[in-house]
């Protein structure tokens, strides 16, 4: 069953995203990506987002750039938890996107990530810890990866050392 639905604004927005989908891929969680604009597209945005409570899907991920009202309005469509991704797709670095995403009025939360890669990579796992909650073998993942990276910043020490 896909528990994640993952809304883009464009196609280049994909090649940031890979790193969420390529994530929960590792993790083992179902996802389907839609590209899907709140500006070029609003009709189809609010089809997928009303549909998506029957399609399965337990969390949304909605990633865009320059004004990046895509998570907002997605997020004004369901009581689904809505996490945006602001990108970095113009000349203002995503911080643009960032508050767009981020500052949304009191009544219609979004989780919102830090800009680029490094959201979207957290986004995966946001959205993992989500279904963690009721997933206890999703859980034990999600520990062994912060375990993996603890190791991976250790043994990156250890490397130092033995240069020095
Ligand atoms: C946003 O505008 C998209 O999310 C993308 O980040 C940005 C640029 O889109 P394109 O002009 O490359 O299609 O809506």
């Amino acid at each position: 069953m896909k528990r994640v639905m993952i809304l883009m604004g464009s196609k280049s927005d994909l090649s940031t995203m890979e790193n969420t989908s390529g994530l929960l891929d590792e993790l083992g969680i179902g996802y389907d990506v839609f590209i899907a604009s709140a500006h070029r597209t609003p009709e189809y945005v609010r089809e997928l987002v009303l549909g998506a409570p029957k399609q399965g899907y337990k969390v949304i991920i909605a990633a865009a750039g320059y004004a990046a009202h895509l998570a907002g309005v997605v997020a004004a469509h369901t009581t689904l938890p809505v996490i945006g991704v602001p990108l970095d797709s113009s000349s203002l670095q995503g911080i643009d996107a960032l508050l767009s995403t981020a500052q949304m009025p009191g009544g219609v939360p979004v989780a919102s990530m830090g800009i680029g890669k490094a959201g979207a990579i957290n986004a995966a796992l946001f959205a993992a810890e989500i279904l963690a909650l009721s997933d206890e073998k999703l859980a034990k993942s999600l520990e062994r990866y912060r375990e993996a990276q603890k190791e991976k910043v250790l043994r990156s020490n250890e490397d130092l050392s033995g240069k020095k």
